[in-house]
């Protein structure tokens, strides 16, 4: 690492940034305003971007994935280069602070939640602790799509993220990409991933220069056809029609090929045997959406490089590698064999004769790529033809070997092998919660920021009083300080002297975001009956629904309406506020996070593969409230019983309900007036006046008919069980104790051990 040079510019930060206002603006740094000043310090911070982590003979990991959440730049880069408080002095010395600074960045719209955001932090740890490795993906122009409230309702707008001048950079790279006979070409676009206090590694996004962002009129609308415009416009485009299906494979494919040409030319530029690729290089497959990787390496050996197919498929099914992220039978990518046929009819042969030796070796239809209907089992390519196969969370690892995945567990068992998920603490400590971090730092010293395990010095502060003081006292800063900005941005008022209730995530059915929804019914109905609760809640929720999926948009809608209600209620209102923020993301979640006092983890037992923002609350010090289910499960054994509410039935006994196919919804619904009253108010006069009949209806009928994910077997149990926290949380002292034991057992769920344990087990690098 070239960090002499970096001293020398930290010196002369000062006058380096005063100088680049000069010239960009024609301005003195005081002059500028906050975007002119934002862009000064990107363009500073790209200028100190240069000690590349050394690849040279070694291996490298190539982390392929169609989502990176990388959130906003600026603050990390800063704090990763180790100058953040330095900018932030000299900054304050010329009356600007760096805080509003960073509110004029755009957040990159490059993901839609867990996956990405764990890929973003991967590539933090990766570089962190100076692997070689980049990640590859796609620059989508309008991103996911940007949630805008209407009426009540979600709508969805391109997220118009992309700047001028932005942490992208253009790069010379581009491939010619085919389509069976149609050919496009790509542009590689590169952003620097700084370590903390370490080197540089890269993201490769590619794109298409032909994309026309024309083509997109009215909200998140466009013309399906014509890839060669729409290609890289937007992620996970409406797949609800045949051209959407189409599309997604289109995109695939173009990463996918992208990332081979990438990496072979790399091997090239090296001087690399292309027979001894896995020695040089590990790709890991994020979740299925990259799987076409392996058919495609295999083909361009073939066809390209003279191996025979036996070579040629022994030393790709040496590099690659596949993590599952969930088990939802929908998630898992099958592709109709004439959809590929249509987009990439040249990976045909390879993926029949890869299917081919399946059926010759296993009868097993449940293991076969191409099954009898003629879909193509994506995630069955990557078991049969990589070498690792994981999962999320002990327990998720756990129901992929014992039920999802058992057939191909029989096979190999050796491929199979848990990483439990982490996060990286410089964005979900350092940079979101300075205060916090702060106070850690001086209490226990700086050595946590790299050895996240040394967080377990503080539980030794468990009963010093001044200590706890201060933590508490952080937490209150923060909660009024997302008070003031959900009061800006939502025109809501709430009151940080009361519990802060927090589900931030993706909204999905197995969430349930619904049975916390019915759990504020059950509190407004109670209030209105004349039981007042003893401790005023705030239930603040930040979730995006996929724009084609109905019941999840039924839910927000649900939660608006309640919204509505309970916050207009003259008397309702000083016990309980409700808060769906608009636009959730990840600048969205730095501030929620560090207000938290209780995270909400309520998915159906067995569902939630891992879960992220849990990691994240905890590290914060919220408590969490939650099921056992993915890495909940392992914060429960982290912090004890006496530190956690966990609550519903386990994940055996919802898999053995699932089994029986014996779950029945109104059953639960008719045996308990609670349950009955809760869910009867969806219909009710009140939601109806406020809210929309048809969403209201269709969401109740779901839960008394359907209700795939449980909400009714859980409801009763969640409510004893919030209701014991909320008790709980009126007596401080020990609610401080056990803030401070979440925070001291977070060190665990540090990205920086999950990488660690990727490297020593899968990728070997050094
Ligand atoms: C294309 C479509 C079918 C699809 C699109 C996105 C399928 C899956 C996904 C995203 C999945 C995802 O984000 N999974 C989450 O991964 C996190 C990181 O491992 C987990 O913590 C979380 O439990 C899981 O839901």
């Amino acid at each position: 690492m070239e960090t002499i040079q970096r001293e020398i510019l930290e010196e002369r930060l000062e006058q380096e940034m005063s100088a680049l206002a000069k010239e960009m603006y024609g301005k003195t740094i005081e002059e500028t305003t906050d975007k002119e000043l934002y862009y000064v310090l990107l363009n500073l911070t790209k200028g100190m971007m240069h000690a590349t982590i050394p690849t040279d003979g070694k291996k490298k990991v190539y982390y392929i994935s169609a989502e990176f959440l990388i959130g906003k730049l600026l603050s990390n880069n800063l704090i990763n280069l180790g100058v953040y408080e330095k900018v932030e002095n000299i900054l304050k010395e010329k009356g600007r602070e760096l805080s509003r600074i960073e509110e004029a960045e755009p957040e990159p719209s490059l993901g839609n939640g867990g996956l990405g955001r764990l890929a973003a932090c991967f590539l933090d740890s990766i570089a962190t602790l100076g692997l070689p490795g980049e990640g590859i993906g796609l620059n989508y122009h309008f991103g996911l799509f940007k949630q805008v409230f209407r009426d009540r309702l979600q709508t969805a707008e391109k997220d118009e993220w992309l700047e001028k001048q932005s942490w992208l950079t253009k790069t010379d790279t581009s491939f010619d990409v085919y389509f069976g006979k149609q050919k496009v070409t790509s542009r590689l676009y590169d952003i620097d991933v700084i370590g903390y206090d370490s080197g540089v590694n890269k993201l490769r996004l590619f794109d298409l220069e032909t994309v026309d962002e024309d083509l997109v009129k009215k909200g998140i609308q466009f013309d399906k056809e014509d890839v060669e415009k729409n290609l890289t416009l937007f992620l996970y485009p409406d797949d609800s029609d045949e051209a959407g299906n189409l599309l997604r494979i289109y995109q695939q494919y173009f990463m996918v090929s992208n990332a081979a040409q990438l990496i072979l030319k790399e091997m090239r530029e090296k001087h690399y045997d292309l027979r001894k690729l896995n020695e040089h290089a590990v790709i890991q497959i994020n979740d299925t959406h990259p799987s076409m990787i392996i058919p495609e390496l295999i083909r361009i050996l073939v066809e390209d490089k003279a191996f025979t197919m036996d070579e040629a498929i022994e030393v790709v099914s040496k590099t690659c590698a596949y993590t599952n992220h969930t088990i939802l039978a929908e998630a898992l990518e099958k592709w109709p064999y004439a959809y590929l046929q249509k987009v990439v009819p040249q990976l045909i042969p390879i993926i029949d004769e890869l299917d081919k030796r399946v059926k010759a070796k296993y009868k097993d239809p449940k293991v076969q790529i191409i099954d009898k209907d003629k879909r193509v089992h994506m995630a069955h390519m990557d078991i049969h033809y990589g070498f690792s196969v994981n999962g999320v969370a002990a327990i998720h690892t756990q129901i992929l070997e014992d039920t999802e995945l058992h057939h191909f567990y029989e096979i190999y068992p050796e491929k199979f092998n848990n990483k439990t998920n982490g996060i990286t603490f410089r964005r979900w400590l350092l940079s979101c919660n300075r205060e916090l971090a702060a106070l850690i730092e001086e209490t226990i010293g700086s050595g946590f920021k790299k050895d996240a395990d040394e967080l377990e010095k503080l539980l030794e502060y468990g009963s010093d009083a001044d200590f706890l003081n201060r933590m508490e006292a952080i937490k209150m800063e923060k909660k009024q300080a997302l008070a003031a900005f959900i009061k800006e941005k939502e025109g809501v008022d709430i009151d940080p002297d009361s519990v802060f209730d927090i589900q931030a995530k993706r909204l999905h059915e197995y969430k349930r975001q619904q049975m916390n929804a019915l759990y504020i019914i059950h509190k407004y109905l109670e209030i209105k009956k004349g039981k007042k609760p003893s401790t005023p809640v705030t239930y603040i929720f930040g979730a995006k629904a996929a724009p084609a999926y109905i019941i999840a948009q039924d839910i927000i809608h649900l939660l608006l309406v309640l919204q509505d209600i309970v916050n207009n209620d003259p008397e309702a209102s000083k016990y309980m506020k409700i808060v769906m923020v608009e636009n959730y993301n990840v600048s969205y979640a730095e501030k929620l996070i560090p207000a938290c006092d209780i995270s909400e983890q309520i998915s159906l037992a067995s569902k939630e593969a891992s879960g992220t923002g849990n990691m994240k609350f905890m590290l914060n010090g919220a408590v969490t409230l939650g099921t056992a289910d993915g890495a909940n499960v392992e914060i429960h054994d982290l912090v004890g019983d006496d530190n956690i509410y966990i609550f519903g039935r386990d994940s055996e006994t919802v898999i053995d309900h699932y089994e029986k196919a014996d779950y029945v919804s109104k059953d639960y619904y008719e045996k308990s007036p609670v349950i009955k009253e809760a869910v009867d108010f969806i219909i009710g006069k009140q939601a109806m006046k406020s809210g929309h009949k048809e969403n209201l209806e269709r969401l109740y009928k779901e839960l008394l008919n359907k209700d795939w994910f449980m909400t009714l077997l859980d409801l009763e149990d969640y409510i004893a069980v919030k209701d014991k926290m909320l008790e709980d949380y009126r007596d401080r002292e020990k609610w401080k104790k056990m803030m401070l034991v979440n925070i001291a057992k977070a060190g665990f769920f540090s990205s920086d051990r999950t990488i660690r344990e990727y490297n020593r087990d899968i990728w070997k690098l050094n």
